[in-house]
C-alpha cells in the first residue's frame, strides 16, 4: 500500500511538471516576448559546462544537438517531478516550494534573452506554474482521499481512483499536447522582411564555374540548404527597426550603425565560402554563398579603430562572441558586415540583421550572426566564446578537398567513373586537385573557373577502374603552391587535416 502510495504521488509529480513545462512552451510559441522554458535553461546548461563536455556533445549529436538538450533538459524536470511528487504526498508545501523554485529558474534563465519582455514573462511564469500546482494538488488529494489508489480494490476508493485516473489522463493529454504545440510554433520563425538591396550585381555562374554533376554540391549553395551551426538555441527574431551595431572599444569614436545605414549604402557583392571548424575531412559543414554587405574596413575607419595588435571581436545579440586579428580587415580581403545572401536579404537562421564574413577564416572566430556590436580590443584583452573551450584563437581555413561522386560505399557502373566534388582554400585559392585511384599516381584534375579567391572551386576527372572494388583519394593544391596535407588530424583545436577517401565498386 504504501508503495503504491508513492508511486501514485510519484506519477503526479511528473504530470505536473510536464503541465508546468508543456504550458511554458506553449506560451513560448504564442508570445514572442516570453522565452521558451526548455531553452531558456538549456542555454543556461550549455554557458555552465565545461568546454570539453560541449565539444563532446556537438560531435555526439552533431547538427541535432539543440533537440537532445530540449529532450533531456525535459527528461531531468520529469524526473525531478517524480521526486517532488512523492515528498508533497504529505507535505504539500514542498510541492509549493519546489515548483515556484523551478519558475524562479525558468524566469532567471529567460530573464536576459534579448526578445524577453519582463511583464509577460512574469505572468507566464505564475501561469505555468499555477497550472502544475492545481494538478498536483488535485492528484494527491485523490491519491489521500481513496487510501490507496490502485491497484486497491477496496471498494469505497472506486470513485475517487477513477477520479485521479481521469484527472491524471486530461493533466497528461494537455500537458503533451500544449508541449507539442507550443514547440511547433517556436520552430516557426517569420520571413524577414523583404528589403530592396539594389545597386549590385556580381559575376554570372556559368557553365565553366558550375559543372553541375549530379551528385555534387552545387557551387552556390541555396541559403535553405546552407549549413547551420551555432550556439542558438531559438533563432533571434530581431526587429531591424530597434536593432543596431556599436562600434566601440579601442576607438576614436563610437560608431552605430543602423539596418537603414546598412541598406542604403554602397553595397559589395562577394562569393565567400565559410567553414567551420568542427568539420571533419569529407563532411559538409562547408558552403558557399554570395554575400552582400558594407565592407568592415569602411566601419573601423569611420570609427578610428586601433590598429596596432588589436583584434575585432563581433558580438552576438544572444552574447555570442568571435575574435580575430584586425589586420584581417584591412590585408585587401573583403572582410564584410553582410546584410544578403544569395541576392536576398539575409535569412534569419543565417544571421538577419546582419552578419560578419571574413574570408578564409574558420566561423568561430569571423562570422558572428545576429551581430549587434563591434568591439576593438587588445588580442590579450578578450577571447571569444569558443577559446577557453579549447578551440585555437588564430583559425585560418586549411585547405581541402571533398569528394561528392561516386559515393562512398556506392557502386557505379565502370570501366570510365567520373569523380568530381569541391576544393577549397578560401583567400589563397585553389590552384590544382588530383586523385590517386587504389594508392595510384596522383592524376590531375579539371579545375572550374573559380568565382573569386575566396570561393570553393568544383573539380572533376574521369578515371578508369576494373570491375571491382576501389578506393579514390583526393587532394588539392592552394594558391600559394602549397599542397594539402594528408597527415591526419581531428577538428580540435584548428581544424581537421587529411585526404577524403571513398571506396566504391564498380560494374
Ligand atoms: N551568433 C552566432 N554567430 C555564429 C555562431 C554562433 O554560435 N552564434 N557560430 C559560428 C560558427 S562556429 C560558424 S561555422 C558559422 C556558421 O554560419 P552558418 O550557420 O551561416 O553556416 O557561424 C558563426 N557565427
Ligand atoms: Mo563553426
Amino acid at each position: 500500500m504504501q508503495w503504491t502510495h508513492r508511486r501514485f504521488a510519484g506519477l503526479s509529480g511528473i504530470l505536473a511538471a510536464a503541465l508546468a513545462l508543456g504550458l511554458g512552451e506553449l506560451l513560448a510559441g504564442l508570445f514572442g516576448p516570453v522565452p521558451s522554458p526548455l531553452n531558456a535553461i538549456g542555454g543556461v546548461v550549455v554557458d555552465l559546462s565545461p568546454g570539453a563536455v560541449e565539444r563532446w556533445a556537438t560531435s555526439f549529436f552533431g547538427t541535432s544537438d539543440k533537440v537532445a538538450l530540449a529532450i533531456g533538459t525535459a527528461v531531468i524536470a520529469l524526473i525531478l517531478g517524480w521526486f517532488v511528487g512523492i515528498a508533497s504526498l504529505r507535505r504539500f508545501w514542498v510541492g509549493v516550494v519546489v515548483l515556484a523554485g523551478f519558475g524562479a529558474a525558468g524566469l532567471a534563465a529567460g530573464w536576459g534573452e534579448h526578445e524577453t519582455r519582463v511583464i509577460p514573462l512574469v505572468a507566464a511564469t505564475l501561469v505555468a506554474v499555477a497550472a502544475g500546482l492545481l494538478l498536483l494538488w488535485l492528484l494527491l488529494r485523490a491519491i489521500d482521499d481513496s487510501g490507496a489508489v490502485l491497484p486497491d480494490d477496496a471498494t469505497d476508493g472506486d470513485s475517487d481512483r477513477r477520479r485521479f485516473l481521469a484527472l491524471a489522463g486530461v493533466g497528461g493529454v494537455v500537458a503533451l499536447g500544449s508541449g507539442a504545440i507550443g514547440r511547433a510554433l517556436l520552430a516557426r520563425v517569420p520571413p524577414p522582411p523583404a528589403t530592396d538591396l539594389a545597386g549590385v550585381s556580381a559575376i554570372a555562374v556559368g557553365p565553366e564555374h558550375d559543372f553541375i554533376i549530379p551528385g555534387v554540391v552545387p557551387l552556390v549553395v541555396p541559403a535553405e540548404e546552407f549549413y547551420r551551426i551555432d550556439t542558438a538555441l531559438a533563432i533571434p527574431r530581431i526587429d531591424p527597426e530597434n536593432w543596431s551595431i556599436r562600434v566601440h572599444g579601442k576607438v576614436d569614436r563610437e560608431v552605430t550603425i543602423t539596418y537603414e545605414d546598412l541598406t542604403a549604402a554602397d553595397l559589395i557583392e562577394r562569393y565567400v565560402t565559410l567553414a567551420c571548424v568542427s568539420n571533419r575531412v569529407g563532411g559538409t559543414l562547408v558552403g558557399n554563398a554570395l554575400w552582400t554587405g558594407i565592407p568592415l574596413a569602411g566601419v573601423l575607419e569611420q570609427a578610428g579603430a586601433d590598429r596596432a595588435g588589436t583584434q575585432v571581436v563581433g558580438r552576438s545579440i544572444d552574447g555570442w562572441t568571435c575574435g580575430f586579428p584586425i589586420d584581417a580587415a584591412f590585408d585587401g580581403r573583403d572582410a564584410m558586415i553582410a546584410v544578403g545572401m544569395n541576392g536576398d536579404v539575409l535569412p534569419r537562421r543565417s544571421g538577419f540583421p546582419a552578419r560578419l564574413v571574413v574570408p578564409g577564416l574558420y566561423g568561430y572566430v569571423s562570422a558572428t550572426k545576429w551581430l549587434t556590436e563591434i568591439e576593438i580590443t587588445g588580442w590579450d584583452d578578450f577571447d571569444p566564446y569558443w577559446i577557453p573551450r579549447g578551440w585555437a584563437k588564430e583559425a585560418p581555413i586549411k585547405t581541402q578537398s571533398r569528394i561528392d561522386v561516386p559515393r562512398s560505399g556506392g557502386s557505379v557502373e565502370g570501366p570510365e567513373v567520373v569523380a568530381a566534388g569541391v576544393a577549397w582554400a578560401p583567400h589563397r585559392g585553389i590552384a590544382a586537385v588530383e586523385v590517386s585511384l587504389d594508392d595510384g599516381p596522383w592524376q590531375q584534375a579539371e579545375v572550374s573557373v573559380p568565382l573569386s579567391d575566396d570561393a570553393w572551386v568544383q573539380w572533376r576527372v574521369a578515371v578508369t577502374a576494373a570491375p571491382g572494388s576501389h578506393h579514390l583519394e583526393v587532394r588539392a593544391t592552394d594558391g600559394d603552391g602549397v599542397v594539402q596535407t594528408g597527415v591526419v588530424q581531428a577538428p580540435a583545436p584548428d581544424g581537421a587535416t587529411g585526404h577524403h577517401r571513398v571506396d566504391f565498386t564498380t560494374t
